[in-house]
């Protein structure tokens, strides 16, 4: 091929190529744009005129967060519809408990039950605790208070009480991010 027809080719080439790198430059650029303008959400516009480092007194937007044993719920929802109803909840409790009661004893020691709580809500000491649990105070756990802990944990997040965890339920809102001089919220099950 000789030269001219050969960069030729190359142009024509690029000239097909070139819409498709622009829009693939286009979606990177928007991309990486988009995170960065949510991370920017608590800034405020200095108005003109006024001084650079005044303060601004604006309200920061509500924290969500999950409490770990509304994490541990919606991994209940075993239909996927993201929805946890008291029966998948119930279902999905007795299978916590014989993965951690091996010896299918039907009760869990204190300790068990920290591993219980490291396995499913993901810290040892996260509620529901083994005090608050086991409500015979024999320091046993069985599944029928592990299920009655759940049920009133169930009954306080369903706020319209239709039955039905949604993932809004599951939500906690925190009106300031934590270590920001804010009140930590109300920890209980
Ligand atoms: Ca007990
Ligand atoms: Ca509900």
């Amino acid at each position: 091929m000789p030269p001219n027809r050969f960069t030729s080719a190359i142009r024509r080439g690029f000239a097909l190529a070139s819409p498709t790198l622009v829009l693939a430059s286009a979606m990177l650029a928007i991309g990486l744009s988009c995170p960065a303008a949510a991370q920017n959400d608590n800034r405020v516009p200095v108005p003109l005129g006024s001084k650079k480092n005044a303060p601004v007194s604006i309200a920061a937007p509500p924290i969500l967060v999950v409490e770990p044993v509304a994490m541990m719920i919606a991994a209940f929802d075993t239909d996927g519809d993201g929805r946890v109803t008291r029966d998948e909840m119930r279902k999905g409790v007795a299978k916590s408990f014989d993965a951690i009661d091996t010896g299918h004893t039907g009760k869990l020691g204190y300790i068990a039950f920290s591993d219980w709580a490291q396995k499913w809500l993901g810290d040892p000491n996260a509620l529901p605790g083994a005090y608050e649990t086991d409500s015979d105070s024999d320091n046993q756990i069985t599944l029928a208070e592990l299920q009655a802990k759940f049920d009133q944990i169930f009954s306080r997040l369903d706020k319209d009480k239709d039955g039905v965890l949604t993932r809004a339920e599951l939500l906690t809102i925190r009106a300031f991010p934590m270590g920001d001089g804010g009140k930590r919220g109300k920890r209980g099950g």
